[in-house]
């Protein structure tokens, strides 16, 4: 493969994938490297003739070191471990595309944005941040939302999160913010979760992570799944238009099924029972033709707007709320295509927020600085050296070609003459040349001031925009931020944090610290921290920072769980599947026993889960089918009551028919619950569609008001 030119040809070459085949730089020959080949060989294509056991002396004898293939079996096995990302560890990706909808070019040259209805190749990579790489999806945590466009002009990564801000504002602090919400270092416990002492220690020191600390307490850090979150570049960027015009610009992805979290409850028990029901809800969408998708969103704003704004835009700890400037809506990402191979593709992404085109830019957001500097640091020490861009996923799409040579694993090399610059060798010898005209060109920023390690004044209210963010909740998002801090915070040992931080509370909202005190059991109010600027209680709550006053009013794309037993009514099923997939919401059938049931007509149902396996928080809204006698045998058994008392107590929509009474009874419920509230709903009485019309509100709430008055 040369460096100067034709890459796409030459990548084919090195494709994984579809082709599942490798054929060596230059070469020719084919070589299988998934087991569709004819014969096993060992790396160096010698023909295996046993790989069941070593070379040994004697029957019974010692093995011997001439045995060339057991050495290479298990050396190359040794090494299969990088190391994992010391944050973001826990992730999952897919290819797709982000379509562009109008052409951008009197704002920014990028090529993504330069064609209405162009396509850019894009790989994302879904992560926690906290958890090891084995962890559970249900963690509550920040979640990375991070993509690569492979543009015409090079790579641009969109590094982001599900949530707009962060929780400081200098890269200085990220070692220790990361240090301590992660496992305490002595015990190597608690991991994947902020429930312990050293986090919360840290936190209630740090008063500029009051704002995101809202935001991880809040429903938005237990996501449904990653296609129903958002996702935010953070930072301010700048976009740059051929003329050299620059514009502020905050990205945004929005997902079109609506956003949806889980409560907490629930994301505990999805843990136990579906440690990868993120992933796993990613690959069932795309490989089954539900192709996850977002439409991303700009705000643009110039220097006027940055110094009328009552915040910094270069602080990372807030936002500019969508209310004061729109979010333009200027294309579309849609995932259709899960990898070939986890590790080749997941596991080897290399992010980077310094990878921009021209026509993007950085700001002197000083997390952003500090950003540019640790993502090439950190893949040169995960993939082991400085060639990592020429694996499959992280190599251009376009043509490349420079003089960057050798190191460990090069597979690209120049294939010219001239390995250098200037030179003065002409044509293909000579190599690539710059390109004044253009080659990515930094905004000419002016730039004065002293040499100093300062935090600017104007980063220094640390408390308006939490505020803004609790007053923008409603009541049931209020009552769940209130648990969660309570929750957590019960989790130290040390009171003194946790008086710290009812303490910082105090400056973002007088009953939202005077409830978690109180679920503290607190004896006495702590002062109020002293604030570095007095925070502004006059901020308007945005009502787009509620995920549940803004539903989809669609129950599109989710799953409903039946838990069904022999003798069910098979037209209540039938029916059910019909409305179901007119809202093109997935029927999953738990039964008994996996193999399935005798329906009521005396068809097989195929179950896809066996009741103890499926537990009522892997769906979305769940539907009894039973018949007295199946309902009668489904309540001796503790996973068919919790089934139901579980749904009741997430406030879900459940459908039945009059065959369930016995089950709701052992579940501590009337026979006929649809007296209780309207969140039950009698397929005897209704038809499915009314359920599935119901199911649009996604959980029926008024139900856990009821409880908590
Ligand atoms: Fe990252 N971050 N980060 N981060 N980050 C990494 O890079 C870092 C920050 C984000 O799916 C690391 O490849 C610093 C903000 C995502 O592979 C590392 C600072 C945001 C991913 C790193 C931040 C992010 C990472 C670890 C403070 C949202 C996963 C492994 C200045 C805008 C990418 C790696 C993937 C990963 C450093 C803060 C998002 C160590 C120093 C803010 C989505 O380089």
């Amino acid at each position: 493969m040369t460096a100067n030119g034709d890459g796409d040809r030459d990548r084919q070459q090195v494709r994984y994938g579809d082709q599942q085949v490798f054929r060596a730089p230059g070469g020719e020959t084919h070589q299988s490297v998934n087991g569709t080949g004819e014969r096993l060989t060992t790396q160096q294509g010698v023909p295996v003739s046993d790989d069941q056991n070593t070379l040994r002396a004697g029957g019974r004898g010692p093995a011997l070191l001439e045995d060339f293939h057991f050495r290479e079996k298990i050396t190359h096995f040794d090494h299969e471990r990088i190391p994992e990302r010391v944050v973001h560890a826990r992730g999952f990706g897919a290819h797709g595309y982000f379509e562009n909808y109008a052409p951008l070019t009197d704002i920014t040259r990028a090529d993504p944005f330069s064609e209405a209805g162009l396509r850019t190749p894009v790989f994302v990579r879904f992560s926690t941040v906290a958890g090891n790489k084995g962890s559970g999806d249900l963690a509550r945590d920040v979640r990375g939302f991070a993509t690569k466009f492979y543009t015409r002009e090079g790579n641009w990564d969109l590094v982001g999160n599900n949530i707009p801000v962060f929780f400081i504002q200098d890269a200085m602090k990220f070692p220790d913010l990361i240090h301590a919400a992660k496992q305490e270092p002595d015990r190597g416990f608690p991991q994947a979760q902020t429930a312990h002492d050293n986090f919360w220690d840290f936190a209630s020191l740090v008063p500029e992570s009051a704002h995101m600390l809202m935001w991880i307490m809040s429903d938005r850090a237990i996501p449904r799944s990653f296609r129903f979150m958002e996702g935010f570049g953070v930072h301010t960027f700048r976009l740059v238009n051929e003329a050299g015009r620059g514009t502020y610009v905050k990205f945004h992805w929005k997902p079109t099924m609506g956003l949806q979290s889980v409560v907490w409850n629930e994301a505990v028990k999805i843990n136990g029972a579906d440690p990868d029901f993120h992933r796993r809800d990613l690959w069932d969408a795309i490989t089954q033709g539900a192709y996850p998708e977002w439409e991303l969103g700009l705000q643009l704003f110039d220097d006027d707007f940055a110094d009328r704004f009552e915040f910094d835009v270069l602080d990372p700890t807030k936002i500019i709320p969508e209310e004061v400037l729109p979010v333009r809506p200027v294309g579309r990402l849609v995932l259709d295509r899960v990898v070939a191979n986890f590790f080749a593709e997941t596991e080897q992404v290399a992010f980077c927020t310094q990878n921009v085109v021209p026509g993007i830019d950085f700001t002197n957001d000083p997390l952003l600085q500090g950003r540019n500097f640790s993502y090439l640091d950190t893949q040169l020490k995960r993939l082991g050296g400085p060639n990592f861009a020429q694996l499959p996923v992280n190599a251009p799409k376009c043509p490349f070609a420079h003089f960057q040579q050798d190191g460990h694993m090069a597979m690209v090399n120049p294939g010219t003459r001239a390995n250098y610059e200037p030179n003065s060798w002409q044509g293909a010898e000579g190599g690539p040349r710059e390109d004044p005209d253009h080659g990515y060109r930094s905004y000419p920023e002016e730039i004065a001031g002293a040499k100093r390690r300062l935090r600017a004044d104007s980063f220094a209210d640390h408390y308006s925009q939490a505020r803004q963010f609790w007053v923008s909740q409603n009541d049931i998002e209020r009552r769940h931020i209130v648990d969660s801090f309570t929750f957590e915070l019960s989790k130290c040992e040390r009171e003194e944090i946790r008086i710290r931080m009812v303490a910082g509370l105090r400056n973002v909202d007088e009953e939202l610290a005077a409830t978690v005190a109180e679920g503290l059991g607190l004896l006495e109010m702590p002062e109020a921290t002293e604030p570095a600027r007095a925070p502004r209680a006059d901020l308007p709550p945005s009502p787009a920072l509620s995920i549940l006053e803004r539903g989809p009013g669609s129950f599109a794309g989710r799953k409903i769980g039946v838990l069904i037993t022999n003798g069910a009514d098979a037209e209540a099923l039938a029916a059910l599947r019909a409305a179901a997939a007119e809202e093109q919401v997935t029927v999953e059938i738990v039964a008994p026993a996996v193999g399935g049931v005798d329906a009521s007509d005396g068809t097989r149902v195929r179950a896809k889960q066996q009741v103890d396996g499926a537990p009522s928080v892997l769906y979305d809204a769940v539907v009894i089918l039973a018949s007295p006698g199946g309902a009668r045998a489904l309540s001796a058994r503790p996973a068919a009551r919790d089934f139901v008392t579980d749904a009741v107590a997430h406030c879900k929509f459940i459908g039945y028919t009059s065959g369930a009474a016995v089950l709701f009874e052992a579940a501590g419920l009337p026979a006929d619950p649809s007296d209780l509230d309207e969140g039950f709903v009698s397929l005897t009485d209704y038809p499915p569609a009314e359920f599935i019309a119901r199911c649009r509100q996604l959980r029926y709430w008024d139900r856990q008001r009821a409880a908590v008055v």
